[in-house]
């Protein structure tokens, strides 16, 4: 069984979008992965179709009902019941790279994205949901957070990336240091030259001045990835401890 995700939203058009172009897409034409979308309000349970209901307490927006979402949840994890439930909101943990790679190393996962003011708290918490944010600045809706993180698990998978992508994402991406510098032809453009040292043949030395700019870039722009560079080696697994990962 190749890697799974089913996402439940309000907008199954919005899916594959993105992820049927490019390598992804290839992934999925290539059963390197699969994707279902599923619309919420087939799980509706009344003749109105109803989703969503006003706030107790009261307040602006409507709330996911948590019979509906539930139902949803259920019949999404009905074939492959051991994946991780996650609900994209800007009220959960920051995604990065650490938490990407336990992710694309699972099964799948099932995700749920969220429109309006949110979903009920009770069907996050029965669920044992992982929440789940892509950064800070808020979106209309969880679903290209959710087409984020996709892309970001998909490109991971076996087969998914050439070998020479590959390499680069092992060697770079798991020091938590940014890129450094590419160019190619022409060596000399706009009156700009190449840095020298690139052109000289020296392995050693191309290596070495990539790392200095690896280290120098991410100290300049990012002190917070640097000091987690510096300080963190290995550590207890991102989603490790979480209900969902039990
Ligand atoms: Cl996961 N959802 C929404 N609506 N906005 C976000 C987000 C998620 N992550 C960052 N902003």
């Amino acid at each position: 069984m190749s890697w799974r995700a089913d996402v439940l939203t309000l907008f199954p058009e919005m899916f594959p979008g993105p992820l049927g172009l490019s390598l992804a897409g290839r992934g999925l034409r290539e059963g390197l992965w699969s994707l279902a979308a599923h619309d919420i309000r087939e799980h509706a349970k009344d003749r109105h179709r109803s989703v969503d209901g006003t706030p107790f307490g009261g307040g602006a927006g409507m709330v996911l009902r948590p019979d509906v979402v539930d139902a949803a949840v259920g019949a999404a994890l009905a074939e492959m019941p051991d994946r991780p439930v996650i609900y994209l909101t800007p009220r959960g943990r920051l995604l990065d790279q650490a938490l990407v790679r336990e992710l694309a190393a699972g099964p799948g996962a099932v995700l749920l994205c969220g429109r309006y003011e949110g979903v009920d708290q009770r069907v996050i918490e029965a669920r044992g949901m992982l929440e789940i944010s892509i950064g800070d600045y808020v979106l209309s809706g969880g679903e290209l957070a959710a087409l984020t993180l996709l892309d970001a698990c998909v490109r991971l998978l076996p087969g998914v990336m050439g070998a020479a992508e590959s390499a680069a994402e092992e060697s770079h991406g798991a020091e938590g240091l940014l890129e450094y510098p590419h160019y190619t032809r022409p060596a000399e453009w706009a009156g700009r030259a190449v840095p020298e040292v690139l052109l000289s043949g020296h392995h050693a030395a191309i290596a070495a001045w990539r790392r200095a700019e690896s280290e120098n870039i991410t100290k300049e722009r990012r002190p917070d990835l640097w000091a987690r560079h510096e300080t963190q080696r290995g550590g207890a697994g991102a989603i490790a401890g979480h209900p969902a990962a039990a």
